[in-house]
Order: C-alpha cells, then structure tokens, then sequence
C-alpha cells in the first residue's frame, strides 16, 4: 500500500473491473490480461451506452437545427466541453477545441499558430523523449520556415537534463513543446519548472497530455501551459475525440485552420468572417457521438476518483518493478522516481516481438516495439522494448499471471 492510501481511497477493483464488458472475455483460450493500457484503454459499459444512446434515441447533426434531436444532441455534445473545462481547470469554455487527438491538436498548433508565429533562425525546443506525433509537425514547420528543431537531452534513468534545457533557452527559442508523461518510459516531467523557464525566455509551450491526462490531476491555469493537448482514448473515451486546450488570447490571434462550415460567420466571394472560439478551429461536421460519450469517460473517472485510481497504480507499478527487476537479463528502461504505471524492458538475447507473440498466447496483451519514439530507442542503443502498461481495473493477479507467461517465455526463447 502506498503511503496515502487510507481505506477510503482504496479502489475497489473487481468491482471496476465489472464495469468494463470487454474484461470479460478470452484470447487464445485464456483470460484476457490487458497491459496496453498506454496505447488505448478499455471502454465502461458507460461509456458503451452514451454511445448506443445518442445513436438510439436523439442523432442529429448540432448547432444547426431547432428541432428537438438537434437541441438534445446540441447540449450533451456542448456539455463535453462544460466537462472537459472542469476536469483541466481551463479558464474559459472558448479555450476546448475538440479535434481528433494529441496528434491533430499538435499538427494544428503548428500548422496556424507556428506557421504565423515560426520565422527563419528561430528555433523550437522538444525533448529526446517526444512521441514522433511531437516531432514530425515541428521537424515540417523547421524545413518550411528554415527554422532549428532543439532537443533536450535525457539521462541514464530516463529524466529529463534540465540544466542542458536551461542552455538550449535563448531569445531564438519560440516554442518548447514537451510530453508531460513519457509513453515509453513513464518518466513524469517537471512542466511547471520548464514552462516558467520557457516564459522567462518569452517562448510560449505546448504540453502533450496524451499520457498524463489519465493518470495525474491536470490544472493547466496552474502549469501556466499556453497549450495543452490530450487524447479521449487513452481516458477511457471513445478514439477519434481529442482535446485542443490553448490560452484565450492565443487562440483569437492565430489565423484559420480547417476551412468549412460551423467555423464561418459570413462566407461571400469577396469576404469571409470567421466565427468565435472555439466554434474558428471545429470546421465540418465533428465527431458528435463519440465527443458525447467521452463526457460519461471524464464523469467515470471523477467518480472512481484520480488519487484512488493512482495509489492502485502505483501500487501495481511496484509490485511488478520489484518482480521483473529478480528477472535475469531483464532490464527496465525508464527508471525515474517520478513516474506512472508504464513499464519497458529489454531482456538481453531476445527480441520484443518475439516476446509479445509468445505472451499473447496466454492471453497477454503488451506492447512491443519503438512506441512511435524512435530517437528514444536509439538513445538507449535498443530497436524497442516491450511494455506493460496498468489501468484502475489491472490487479496483482494480472502482474502474477504476466510474471509467469515471462519466464516460461524466457525459457522458450533462449
Ligand atoms: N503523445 C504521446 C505521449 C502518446 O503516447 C501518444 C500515443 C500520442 C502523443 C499520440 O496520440 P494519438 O491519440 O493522437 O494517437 N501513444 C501511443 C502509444 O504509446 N502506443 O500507441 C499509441
């Protein structure tokens, strides 16, 4: 137990686990054992309904219809914004941009705020550590605009060099963009100190939440962030629904995005008015349905509550830590004090996919491979790594059962 685990916050975890349908079934004729959490997570049966619901009783398109459909469909689509404002602490509902995901709340920064702001000479900041949707976008505005991408170092343990940060800061820097939560290694990264540095060197910061949003408490008014992107998915969410959170001025002075219907006021030949945030950068239809249920995914979790739903992580994260470290030739990679329930390993002699294949047999599902961060792996001279990464409804049993599949594996395997 954790040293803030009390009774009251101890999660009750097979009675979550009864909440989420998909638990219930096998693979390969084994229970099914989810540890590719960080990748996507498993959907409650809550979230299932908000969608079987709005597709039952009240679709229609929004903003556009006085009919009662529209209404209804209107204000649930509207209140996962309300919701969303809530669960960051942002300052205004005009600062929730619904986009797709982390991936294309970064391709739009870059491609509207970078574009008008990114000029020759400038450079922008990332770290070794980024997920290639944090890189890729930069490293197309840098060619574009003959701009230099910086790259933060990292060290042994998988934390960030902040003393090297502080001397890749100077008055060329415009954008540091950093992951709040490695994806790879789990290491939890020092934000707050990073954008005020960055502040201090009048650059404005862009934090990737894909993999923090679900695990820490987020204020981005207390970060002080300028951007802030995170992913339904990884929330227990539906895919295709992700979140764009940027300062209101900010937001107003950057030019278009998409161009189409709901972001107009007036369209003419000769003149066009672009509608308020955050209706400027949702163009077209949106994705209704599944921004609708990622509302009962963001009251799912308030509910269960985040502090109980990190001590059982990192209860997890402990237990298993302690059982793959007795493993010979297993190495973990990503060994930060601060970090969440996201574990990578290599074992010396064998190859991850290998490895993925044989625990998918069990029933195992974990990832392997270069998790989309490639300068990563090739920090730590790796191709990849396998990686088990735990929820709130993941239990001791789970770890139990990986540890066993393992060395069985191991065995196969050498
Ligand atoms: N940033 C980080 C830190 C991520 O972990 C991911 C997805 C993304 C951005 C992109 O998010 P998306 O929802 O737009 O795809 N990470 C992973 C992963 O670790 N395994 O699969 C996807």
């Amino acid at each position: 137990m954790t040293e803030s685990a009390t009774i009251e916050n101890i999660l009750d975890v097979y009675a979550i686990r009864e909440q989420f349908p998909i638990l219930n079934r096998e693979v390969k004729g084994k229970p099914l054992v989810y540890l590719d959490n960080a990748a996507t997570t498993q959907k409650p049966r809550v979230v299932i309904d908000a969608l079987v619901n709005y597709y039952t009783d009240y679709n229609a398109n929004i903003h556009r219809g006085i009919h009662t459909l529209a209404e209804e469909a209107t204000a649930a689509y509207e209140g996962t914004r309300d919701e969303v404002q809530h669960f960051i602490n942002a300052d205004s509902r005009e600062e929730i941009i619904f986009t797709k995901g982390t991936t294309e709340g970064i391709n739009l920064i870059a491609q509207t705020w970078g574009r008008q702001n990114i000029k020759e000479g400038d450079e922008i900041i990332v770290s070794n550590m980024e997920h290639h949707s944090n890189i890729v976008p930069w490293y197309i505005l840098c060619e574009e605009k003959g701009a230099k991408l910086k790259v933060i170092p990292i060290d042994e343990n998988g934390d960030l060099i902040v003393s090297e940060y502080e001397k890749l800061l100077s008055s060329k820097t415009k954008l540091v963009s950093i992951v709040h939560v490695s994806n790879a290694l789990g290491t939890i990264n020092p934000v707050k100190k990073i954008i005020n540095e960055a502040h201090k060197a009048g650059a404005v910061v862009l934090v990737d939440g894909a993999q923090s949003s679900v695990h820490l408490d987020i204020d981005v008014q207390d970060m002080d962030c300028d951007f802030f992107v995170f992913s339904s998915h990884k929330l227990y969410g539906p895919t295709g629904v992700g979140v764009l959170y940027g300062k209101k001025n900010l937001l107003e002075a950057m030019p278009v995005y998409q161009g189409g219907g709901e972001m107009i006021k007036e369209v003419g030949f000769k003149k066009i008015t672009y509608n308020d945030l955050p209706y400027k950068y949702e163009a077209g239809t949106p994705n209704i349905a599944d921004t609708i249920a990622f509302k009962a995914a963001l009251n799912f979790t308030s509910k269960v509550g985040k502090e109980k739903i990190r001590n059982h992580e990192n209860e997890l994260l402990a237990y298993a830590t302690a059982q793959l470290e007795e493993t010979p030739g297993l190495k973990i990679i990503g060994r930060s004090k601060q970090k969440i329930s996201v574990i990578s390993f290599v074992i010396d002699k064998i190859h991850p996919q290998d490895l993925g294949i044989l625990l998918d047999n069990r029933g195992i599902a974990v990832r392997t491979g270069h998790h989309c961060a490639q300068p990563l792996m090739d920090l730590f001279c790796i191709p990849g790594t396998t990686r088990a990464s735990f929820a709130l409804y993941n239990t001791k049993a789970e770890i139990d059962i990986l540890m066993k599949s393992l060395h069985k594996a191991i065995k196969m395997l050498l």
